[in-house]
C-alpha cells in the first residue's frame, strides 16, 4: 500500500498506520509537511518503536529536511528534533514483511529561524 498526505497546518501529530498498535506490513507512507514561505518546520519525535536491523535495512523511518536525509529505526529517533532548511519538510515510513512494531508518534510546528548578525550584516 502507498499512501502520500500533506500537511499544511500551523502545528499536529502524525503517527503511524494502526498507532499504538503495531504497523502494518509492506507499507510506503509518505508525509509532506509544508509550511507558508519565509516559515520552517521543526519535528520532534515523541514515541519510536521500529524493527531492529543492521543499517535499517528493513522497517525505517527517512526524514527529508530539505538538504539531508536522515534515517531511523530501532528506537534511535527517541527525543529527536529536526528542523527544515525550507518550508517543506517530507516523512517517509517504509515497511516490510516481518516483524511489527508500535511505530511512531511525532509533533511537528511551523516556525521562523531568528536573524543573526553575522558578518556585519542580517542573514
Ligand atoms: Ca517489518
Amino acid at each position: 500500500m502507498w499512501v502520500l498526505t500533506v500537511r499544511t497546518e500551523a502545528q499536529g501529530e502524525i503517527t503511524s498506520p494502526c498507532y499504538p498498535q503495531n504497523y502494518p506490513n509492506s507499507l510506503t507512507c509518505r508525509w509532506s509537511l509544508q509550511a507558508p514561505a519565509g516559515f520552517i518546520i521543526q519535528l520532534t519525535f515523541l514515541d519510536f518503536d521500529l524493527e531492529v536491523a543492521t543499517d535499517c535495512i528493513y522497517d525505517r523511518v527517512v526524514v527529508n529536511t530539505g538538504s539531508a536525509d536522515v534515517t531511523f529505526c530501532r528506537q534511535s529517533a527517541n527525543g529527536t528534533t529536526l528542523n527544515s532548511t525550507g518550508n517543506v519538510m517530507e516523512l517517509f515510513f517504509i515497511t516490510y514483511v516481518n516483524v511489527q512494531k508500535r511505530g511512531f508518534s511525532v509533533r511537528f510546528q511551523h516556525g521562523r529561524l531568528r536573524k543573526s548578525f553575522i558578518n556585519g550584516g542580517w542573514l
